[in-house]
């Protein structure tokens, strides 16, 4: 090989060593990063159901935790969705992709108006894993006077 095409050689391979480690970098959140997938503004006394999806594109299993669930939200056993399963939010998912979804329900009394940050992790079986987190903002419901 020329000393010349080595050289161009080795740019590359560097070239696609960075652009590999930026690829890595933005799609895998940390906790502290992770994006706002879904923010939504709800009353209180009002009830929000929000279904939370994810898919591997390996087709390996997936565990989703979420943390910081305000007071009185609940999020539902995890389930496999139906085949044929998308959700518009996400990026197309691959073939061969496995999905998986929760159901967060949150009626918020009316003394919680305010703002809320629900964090969501999701890992696969090998052990990787990545996070997004839900705003939640809800607005202050005024009650008439009862006599
Ligand atoms: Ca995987
Ligand atoms: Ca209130």
């Amino acid at each position: 090989m020329k000393k010349g095409s080595k050289k161009l050689l080795l740019i590359v391979l560097a070239v696609f060593a960075m652009s590999s480690v930026f690829v890595f970098a933005v799609s895998r959140h940390t906790r502290i990063e992770a994006p706002v997938r879904f923010a939504v503004t709800v009353a209180e006394g009002t009830t929000l159901v929000k279904t939370i999806s994810c898919y591997d594109p390996d087709g390996d299993d997936v565990n989703i935790v979420v943390e910081d669930l305000p007071t009185g939200a609940t999020v539902s056993t995890q389930i496999e969705p139906t085949p044929g399963y998308t959700d518009p939010d996400l990026p197309a998912a691959p073939t061969g992709a496995k999905w998986f979804t929760r159901e967060l329900t949150w009626t918020p009394s009316f003394s919680q108006a305010g703002d809320y940050t629900i964090y969501i992790h999701a890992t696969d079986t090998p052990g990787d894993d990545d996070w997004v987190k839900y705003e939640i903002t809800v607005t202050n419901t005024n009650r008439p006077p009862v006599l």
